[in-house]
């Protein structure tokens, strides 16, 4: 199984090379931290630190939205990207599912409904009403809900990921 991965991993760098962003939108700085999986741009926002509603401005910013994971292999793309990418943090990251305008009403930072969902057990957690923003997991691959900005005298702060639509022929605004 670990060969397996490695193998994938070795594949997935592989494919990388040459090809790793060059349908992102062209407005978006093109480095190693932007790379385009599926019909998606994805910015991989790892060494700055700010609450989920600065990551989803950030994001926002420029025309796209904290990352949507609508399906397992989409978030196995970002863990083997944070991956490649020297990730060593203990926690996750902000992605962009969020129940702070609705207690339990979770949603996209898209505005799209979860259908693939990866809660860890007992999550989203007995807090919830403190806990309205969701971060993957490195570690496991698994969802949590914090406070978005902190709590008290705990802070918030994390890195993030970034979705955009893909620039083929024309480049459509994601919602
Ligand atoms: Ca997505
Ligand atoms: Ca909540």
């Amino acid at each position: 199984m670990a060969t397996l991965l490695l193998s994938v991993l070795a594949l997935t760098t592989y494919v990388a090379v040459g090809g790793v962003n060059v349908n992102c939108p062209p407005h978006l700085v093109k480095n190693d931290n932007l790379r385009e999986y599926g019909s998606s741009c994805y910015e991989f926002v790892l060494s700055h630190f700010e609450s989920w509603y600065k990551a989803d401005a950030d994001c926002k910013s420029r025309r796209g939205h904290l990352v949507s994971l609508n399906s397992f292999p989409e978030q196995t793309f970002i863990l083997n990207t944070m991956q490649i990418l020297g990730y060593h943090d203990d926690h996750g990251v902000w992605i962009g599912l969020t129940d702070h305008d609705g207690e339990g009403n979770w949603h996209w930072a898209d505005n799209t409904k979860p259908v693939f969902t990866n809660w860890a057990p007992g999550q989203p957690g007995m807090l919830s009403s403190n806990e309205d923003c969701a971060m993957l997991e490195f570690k496991d691959g698994t969802w949590h809900d914090y406070p978005c900005e902190g709590f008290f005298f705990f802070s918030q702060k994390h890195g993030w990921i970034c979705e955009y639509g893909q620039m083929s022929g024309q480049w459509v605004n994601p919602k």
